[in-house]
């Protein structure tokens, strides 16, 4: 996959890019690339935000700073790649959009800051908005890393165990179930007993009693409501 991500603190992701699963789908052929706005900006002084018309508090990135950084970068067709624009009102994210992205052979990152982004840049530029949850961060950095993350890890080769990704939370083989808890050595401590099915050896017990807990913690959590 070639992500880009547009940010105006492309170092926010220094940490990011250090992490093994995302060095792992680097090395497996990935490209991540973090791009700067203010390197673009058509405006003085590396100015890429601007007051609200009809007033208000806060100021807002323009809309000609986010084009000239795609244009600079994809030249004036930015082809059928997705566009994500990263907005507390976008489509929420969760495991269904991760697996559809993760698909994406090129897929774009378009961080906002200060209190918003010019909705121009929603209509016309960015071919999808997304939130990662019901509140409000200072930017759409660290959600970007969030989508990120989740995507980046589906890659082939991002995870040390093959398995790993087919039965976990959410997935098909749970029924878009949460994941059933795991327990390891002890299987004693301070009182507290591993789930004697689990030390039974009856694989077959054992994969029921699992996909009861998953189902268990789906309707626990207000799964569908
Ligand atoms: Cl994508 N951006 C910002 N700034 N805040 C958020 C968000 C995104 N998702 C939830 N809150």
């Amino acid at each position: 996959m070639r992500l880009d991500v547009f940010t105006l603190f492309p170092r926010w992701f220094d940490w990011f890019t250090t992490q093994r699963h995302v060095e792992n789908v680097v090395a497996a052929g990935s490209e991540l690339r973090f791009i700067d706005y203010r390197e673009t900006t058509p405006l003085g002084a590396g100015q890429v935000d601007d007051s609200p018309y009809g007033g208000g508090a806060g100021m807002v990135m323009r809309v000609d700073v986010v084009d000239a950084a795609l244009r600079a970068t994809y030249g004036n067709q930015p082809g059928d790649r997705r566009i994500l624009l990263l907005t507390p009102s976008g489509r929420m994210f969760d495991e269904e959009l991760a697996t559809e992205l993760a698909a994406e052979p090129e897929l774009t990152l378009l961080c906002g800051r200060y209190e918003g982004v010019d909705e121009r840049v929603r209509d016309h530029l960015a071919t999808d908005a997304v939130s990662i949850g019901r509140y409000v961060l200072a930017g759409g950095e660290l959600a970007a890393m969030v989508v990120a993350d989740a995507v980046l890890r589906k890659l082939p080769g991002a995870l040390g165990h093959a398995d790993s990704v087919h039965e976990e939370s959410f997935s098909a083989a749970l029924g878009g179930h949460p994941e059933y808890p795991h327990y390891t050595r002890p299987a004693s401590y301070r009182g507290w007993d591993v789930p004697a099915v689990l030390l039974s050896g009856d694989h077959d017990l054992v994969r029921r009693w699992r996909l009861e807990r998953s189902r268990e913690r789906g309707r626990r959590e207000g799964e569908g409501s």
